[in-house]
């Protein structure tokens, strides 16, 4: 049987990876658009050991030719779009990039499509960050949306472009606003990681505090290997639609603290330092995702509490921090 082959950009992201390994498990041929770096970007692929199972091909989501390469080169029918300037933070640094990156691109990898093959299915990473200034107690596919940051609205133009070349160009294009989701693989500036790899520091004695903003914001925070397995399903759907996808529960960042910190045997509050330098122009203060219709038509669910999840985190950054 011929195998399935897909695309994905930012394949070396912490989404990427694990999307990666879920399609290579699945039998498929795996293609990924790595933009050039002068440091190492592959440490995820090979954190899960698939770095020689992948195909690599050269672009950057700015550069529309690059992108139709890929789509040749790969003969993709599935393409997964998660690059972006996914850091909520920087986005008021660098606007004007992520607008380029994070929403205009998604347009060109549309339009990539659209040109080599229109019959390829289309996945976008939407995200619960359009919600922002919530509108509704759980929001869910037809909660209307508030950004609050640049990242928030360059991804709502994604999304809905997206929507857009669906309904315009009859792309099988669906959109997945996922909830915060976390791992082991995530980038250390997120705050579960950040939380997590300062427990590691201070327990081995290699670092006395952990400075954060806001610990009073709430999050649905959910396992990344969990949420990968979403995008594949919508995929396989007769029906390009959308999907909230999260846990259905939200936790503070002070809770979050106090899991990872007591897992070693510490308390928060002898170690976090409230430092306005980490609070955020604009903050969304609360998030929590229904699940429901994620649930109902592509029978998927979280499988991952908050407690394993942060537990297993600081596990593998003991680990990580010991070898340093
Ligand atoms: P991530 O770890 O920050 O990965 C981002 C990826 O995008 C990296 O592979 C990065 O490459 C790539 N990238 C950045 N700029 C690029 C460019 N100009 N050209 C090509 N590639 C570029 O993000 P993630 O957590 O895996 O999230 C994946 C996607 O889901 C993102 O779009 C994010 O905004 C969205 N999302 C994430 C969450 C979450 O909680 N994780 C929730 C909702 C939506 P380098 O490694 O080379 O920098
Ligand atoms: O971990 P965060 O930086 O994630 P944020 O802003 O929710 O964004 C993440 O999730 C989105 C989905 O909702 C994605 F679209 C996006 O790409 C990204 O993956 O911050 C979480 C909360 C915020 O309220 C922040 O103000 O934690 C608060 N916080 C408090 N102290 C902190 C800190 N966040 C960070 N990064 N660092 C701190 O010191």
């Amino acid at each position: 049987m011929q195998s399935r082959k897909a695309l994905i950009t930012g394949i070396t992201g912490q989404d990427g990876a694990y999307l990666a390994k879920l399609l290579i498990d699945k039998g498929y041929e795996v293609y990924g658009v790595h933009a050039r770096r002068s440091t190492d970007a592959l440490w995820r692929l090979r954190y899960l050991g698939i770095e020689k199972e992948v195909t690599l091909l050269g672009g950057d989501m700015t550069d529309l030719p690059s992108l139709l390469r890929c789509m040749e080169k790969s003969a993709a029918g599935e393409v997964y779009n998660l690059a972006a300037q996914s850091f909520v933070g920087t986005s008021w640094e660098q606007p004007i990039l992520t607008a380029n990156v994070t929403g205009v691109s998604v347009v060109n990898m549309l339009e990539a499509v659209r040109t080599v093959n229109p019959k390829a299915r289309f996945y976008q990473a939407s995200t619960s960050e359009m919600f922002g200034l919530i509108q509704e107690a759980m929001q869910s596919e037809t909660t209307p949306f508030y950004p609050r940051s640049p990242y928030g609205a360059a991804k709502l133009y994604g999304h809905w472009m997206t929507v857009n070349y669906r309904e315009s160009f009859g792309l099988h294009a669906s959109s997945g606003i996922l909830f915060n989701h976390e791992s082991p693989l995530r980038g250390i500036e997120f705050v579960t990681r950040k939380v997590t790899d300062a427990v590691a520091r201070i327990k081995l004695g290699k670092q006395k505090e952990l400075r954060l903003g806001n610990i009073d914001a709430k999050r649905d925070w959910g396992f990344a290997g969990d949420y990968v397995e979403a995008m594949w399903l919508m995929l396989q759907q007769d029906m390009a639609e959308d999907y909230v996808i999260a846990t259905g529960r939200t936790t503070t960042v002070r809770d979050m603290c106090a899991i990872a910190f007591a897992h070693v045997g510490l308390a928060y509050q002898d170690h976090v330092v409230i430092d306005p330098a980490f609070y955020r122009p604009a903050e969304v203060d609360v998030l929590l995702g229904s699940p429901a219709k994620a649930k109902a038509k592509l029978g998927w669910e979280a499988k991952t509490d908050l407690n394993t999840l942060i537990t297993g985190m600081v596990d593998a950054d003991m680990v990580r921090v010991s070898q340093d």
